[in-house]
């Protein structure tokens, strides 16, 4: 018998990337379309429109994605690829965005023509041809609107994980509602973008998953089924528009015959759900119950796996897509890379080698001294700008480099333990750590963020970690099973640092100390 193969995409913000992998989840192909570079058509910058007269006001055309689609398939056939044995199809998605079909879209998008491209057969098909994405934050009124029809930011965080977001899809589509009623109208049903994606594959609107669904402010993560009050707040007739939320790994049936027919996959490759980008993070991680991952890129991430959904104000509960009865914990933090290199710079003119002597030659706990360093809005904290801090009180400066550079490093992943413990991680001798992103090559940082979370660090080339996860659900999808034998094959993350053995007597009472620093700023900032 022919090996099977599996297919995955992940439609990001600046790209849209395809990988092939094997049966055993090996990477065999990869190819990637950028949508600034590959189809300057459309005017992009990084992916997205930024309008010129309200600089909050970010969108997408959602025909440049499925342009995109077609020359990614032809790039990943001139690397190779025979599509023919593609057992499944799943991919991942850039969060939040949504895109607005037509009446009568079922019917187009089940008769598409092999012999002609995609965008030219779905030009009319979108009621909005820009797609809000999540970079957008245009919708401040919307988002009280939708915490005020359930009670308040805690109540709306209660029922869907979050308090309300800007670029979180149900204040999107009120705006539309709102600003556009026509627009609105004109729309038989709404897709994020990952269940855009999938629609495209399976020849009909793909339903939403409840990962990425649980990211709209709009699903009760309890029950997974769209809470009626917060639709009503949003517009009329939104639960036909949205269509029934499933479960990340269901298969949802055979390809499309446009793919048969124009790339040669069989009839019946099976086209799994799509997801949001961070859940199908999770799931590339292979994130378990005592791991936390940590990744480090221009902004930190932060990803748990949690049994129970917490209630929280900082940060994002969104339903498991590996367990349908599980949670994850996303937190988000803006001044990642860009404000590590900044102090690099000031500090050691540039050097890395300088910056991890000098991080290597200070003492955990560093005198007593904390820094923060939000270069842009941070979310967690709600702060922008430097605070420095020594054993009594705020300083303007600090005495040496060395503090100042260990400083960086401790303040962000105290931080980063803080928020968690905030959504009820217990940081105890099975607590292990996933480091991720480009930072996490760095031993000398690597060794802070064990000492902080007093808990072993591992690495993982999880470079497109996202992506990775969407084959694995393709597999997971199709065969079923438990995930974590599937992924058996593949190997573990190595080992990189241990804590050292007064870890956990240094940064105990400096996260305590973190928290009221953190409480009296916001309070002045205010
Ligand atoms: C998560 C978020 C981003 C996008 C980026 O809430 O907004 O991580 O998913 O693709």
């Amino acid at each position: 018998m022919e090996e099977r193969t599996f297919l995955s995409l992940d439609l990001s913000t600046q790209q849209l990337k395809g990988v092939v992998v094997s049966d055993k989840l090996e990477i065999l192909n990869k190819a990637s379309v950028n949508f600034h570079t590959d189809l300057p058509e459309f005017r992009t910058h990084g992916g997205v429109i930024i309008d010129k007269t309200n600089p909050h006001y970010i969108t997408a055309p959602s025909i440049m994605w499925v342009k995109g689609l077609d020359m990614l398939l032809d790039r990943l056939t001139m690397e190779g690829v025979d599509f023919s044995k593609i057992a499944s199809v799943s991919g991942s998605a850039q969060q939040h965005g949504s895109v607005y079909w037509v009446r009568g879209i079922n019917n187009t998008l089940g008769n598409l023509d092999s012999k002609e491209f995609l965008h030219v057969q779905l030009a009319t098909s979108f009621a909005l041809s820009n797609s809000p994405v999540w970079m957008d934050s245009t919708t401040t009124e919307q988002c009280r609107e939708l915490e005020k029809a359930v009670g308040g930011p805690t109540k709306l965080a209660e029922i869907t994980g979050s308090r309300a977001y800007e670029r979180f899809t149900g204040s999107q589509i009120a705006k539309i509602y709102h600003n556009k009623p026509d627009t609105y109208n004109r729309t038989e049903r709404i897709s994020l973008v990952s269940s855009f994606l999938c629609s495209l594959f399976l020849g009909k609107i793909a339903p939403i998953d409840i990962s990425d669904g649980s990211g709209m402010n709009l699903m009760d993560i309890h029950t997974k089924e769209w809470n009626q009050t917060l639709l009503d707040a949003c517009g009329p007739d939104l639960a036909e528009k949205l269509g029934h939320p499933v479960p990340s790994n269901t298969n949802l049936g055979p390809i499309s015959n446009y793919f048969v027919e124009r790339y040669d996959f069989k009839p019946d490759c099976k086209v799994i759900a799509c997801t949001g980008d961070n859940p199908a993070s999770l799931m590339g991680m292979r994130l378990d119950k005592d791991w936390i991952a940590v990744s480090l890129g221009t902004s930190d991430t932060v990803f748990l796996w949690l049994s129970e959904p917490t209630v929280v104000l900082n940060g994002h509960v969104l339903c498991n897509p590996i367990d349908k009865d599980a949670y994850m914990a996303l937190l988000c933090f803006k001044n990642g890379s860009m404000t590590r290199e900044r102090i690099r710079n000031n500090c050691c003119e540039g050097s890395w080698d300088t910056f991890n002597h000098l991080l290597d030659s200070t003492p955990r706990g560093n005198f007593g001294h904390i820094g923060l360093y939000f270069d842009t809005q941070e979310i967690l904290p709600f702060l922008r700008g430097d605070y420095r801090f020594n054993k009594t009180g705020p300083v303007n400066k600090f005495t040496s480099l060395e503090v100042e550079v260990r400083a960086v490093i401790e303040g962000q992943f105290i931080a980063k333990r803080a928020y968690a413990e905030d959504f009820g991680f217990k940081f105890d001798k099975d607590t292990k750590i996933l480091a991720t992103g480009g930072a996490s090559v760095n031993k000398s940082i690597l060794q802070v963020l064990s000492d902080v979370f007093n808990a072993p660090v591992f690495v993982q080339e999880a470079a497109d970690s996202a992506m990775l996860g969407a084959a694995y659900q393709a597999k997971y999808g199709l065969v079923g099973g438990s995930y974590n034998a599937l992924l058996s094959s593949l190997p573990d993350p190595e080992l990189a640092c241990q804590p050292y053995s007064d870890a956990a007597e240094v940064y105990g009472p400096m996260v305590n100390r973190y928290r009221s620093i953190i409480k009296e700023l916001v309070k002045c900032c205010k």
